[in-house]
């Protein structure tokens, strides 16, 4: 599936409010957001297969990808397009596996070791941050700055997604950077208009 990471929302339902996951989603899709992910700690396994199918039939004919967090289980039942794993997570190669090779496939990123020992040949992009500190992830690992992203874009063989603490005010050093796009969550999740909050990233001219 071809996949557009410039403004990359991941859902966090308890500050998806007031208008609920899916409505944020849909206008958020509406407002520019071009990929989703389906994050969510707490729901069980069939909880979460539920909210994806559900996600899954309201981006249908958006042309934007639904890929999940973190739990294979969950990609594999809702039919979502792809798997995003972290560093202690599913393996790669169990995901590439199990769903194929047009899933997408996506792995954070935080130091360029792990870069290094990426299995780049079984991914299709990277997330790469935490660019800033941020309240939207538990124990998040350091904070890389814009100076530490670009050093990741620039060594990255794969499409890369910018993520942590970032607003609309930062496209275009993240574009700068070298990334492809920008992931937030609290930019656009828990803001009053999702909509007017993705239309605020709106692709610099570089
Ligand atoms: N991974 C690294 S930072 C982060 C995740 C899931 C949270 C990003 O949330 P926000 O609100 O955009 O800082
Ligand atoms: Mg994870």
């Amino acid at each position: 599936m071809h996949f557009d990471l410039s403004l990359y929302l991941v859902t966090d339902a308890r500050l998806c409010q007031p208008y609920g996951l899916e409505r944020t989603v849909v206008e958020a899709v509406e407002g520019g957001v071009s990929f989703v992910q389906l994050r969510d700690k707490q729901a069980s396994d069939v909880a979460m297969i539920k909210q994806a199918k559900r996600l899954k039939a309201a981006l249908a004919g958006s042309g934007v990808p639904l890929v999940i967090n973190d739990r294979l289980v969950v990609a594999l039942e809702s039919g979502a397009d792809g798997l995003h794993v972290g560093q202690s997570d599913t393996a790669a190669q169990q995901a590439r596996t199990a769903m194929g090779p047009d899933a997408i496939i996506g792995l954070s990123i935080n130091t360029l070791a792990q870069l290094q020992a990426a299995p780049v040949e079984l991914l299709d992009y990277v997330g790469l941050g935490p660019v800033f500190a941020t309240q939207s992830k538990r124990d998040h690992a350091l904070p890389i700055g814009f100076e530490g992203l670009a050093q990741l874009a620039a060594a990255s063989p794969l499409p890369s997604v910018a993520i942590g603490g970032l607003k609309a005010d930062h496209s275009e050093q993240v574009f700068r950077a070298g990334t492809n796009g920008l992931a937030v969550i609290s930019a656009i999740c828990g803001q009053p208009a999702p909509y007017q909050a993705a239309r605020l990233f709106t692709r610099p001219s570089l």
